[in-house]
């Protein structure tokens, strides 16, 4: 089965959680035993990325030890073109759409396409979005950033991404955010797409989970949670207001 079809699958029944594990952040060992964590916490599947110092080494030996620790999908959250590897199980093929560099619209995607192609991973094509404050990747990604309070824009990014043939959309307000994706912003984009609906950054408490979830997304990804927090108990209460268990 492809990765895009276990997520499908597991869509069908209620929102997913994502983690996602930097790689540059800890020994691949350590994001191993991060990943089984998350897998007993209930988690769907990895994300791993970031947006600087991922390698393909860093890249390929912690992608091995996730599946080999959790047994859980890795997906590549690529934050450049050169750290791609054969280890990882599916790459999201990302536009970010409102950047101001080409590059990061469309050029690091034709760049690493043959390099993928010839690898023979999976990809999964996916708009990105990245709303207010946007943090390291909105500075890294020249985004012009959507205001928080800018609904109709950020409807008009994911539009574009569904009729781009897209398959999935990413609403993002960068990782470390001190407030997520208003849930306003969420209901309109879920509300305007048919395609599923990504929503990370920010997102720390069971509270901020459920208010995502709540307003239609249909994944919801952290990252700072988890390198900060190994209180098994508290990154449940987060994943299971994620998916709404
Ligand atoms: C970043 O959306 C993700 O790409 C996760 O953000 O680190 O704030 O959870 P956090």
């Amino acid at each position: 089965m492809t990765v895009k079809q276990y997520l499908l699958d597991r869509m069908s029944e209620g929102t997913l959680h994502i983690a996602l594990l930097d790689p540059d952040k800890q020994p691949a060992e350590k994001a191993g035993e991060m990943a089984r964590h998350m897998k007993e916490a209930g988690t769907d599947a990895i994300f791993i990325g970031g947006s600087t110092g991922v390698t393909a080494q860093n890249l390929s030996e912690t992608a091995v030890a996730i599946k080999e620790a959790s047994g859980l999908p890795a997906i590549l959250f690529p934050g450049n073109a050169e750290a791609i590897s054969p280890d990882i199980d599916a790459l999201l093929f990302m536009s970010m759409m409102n950047s101001s560099k080409l590059d990061w619209v469309m050029g690091a995607q034709v760049y690493a396409a043959p390099y993928i192609r010839k690898l023979g991973i999976e990809t999964i094509p996916m708009g990105y979005i990245v709303v207010e404050p946007g943090m390291k990747v909105g500075e890294v990604g020249k985004a012009m950033l959507v205001k928080r309070d800018d609904v109709k824009t950020a409807v008009s990014y994911a539009l574009a991404c569904e009729m781009f043939g897209m398959e999935l959309a990413y609403l993002e307000a960068g990782s470390g955010a001190g407030q997520p994706v208003p849930p306003e912003m969420i209901r309109a984009v879920k509300e305007a797409i048919s395609i599923p609906l990504i929503v990370g950054g920010g997102i720390r408490t069971p509270e901020a989970a459920a208010a995502a979830r709540e307003a239609g997304a249909d994944i919801i990804v952290t990252g700072t949670l988890i390198e900060q927090c190994d209180d098994l108990d508290k990154l449940k209460a987060v994943v299971k207001a994620a998916k709404g268990i």
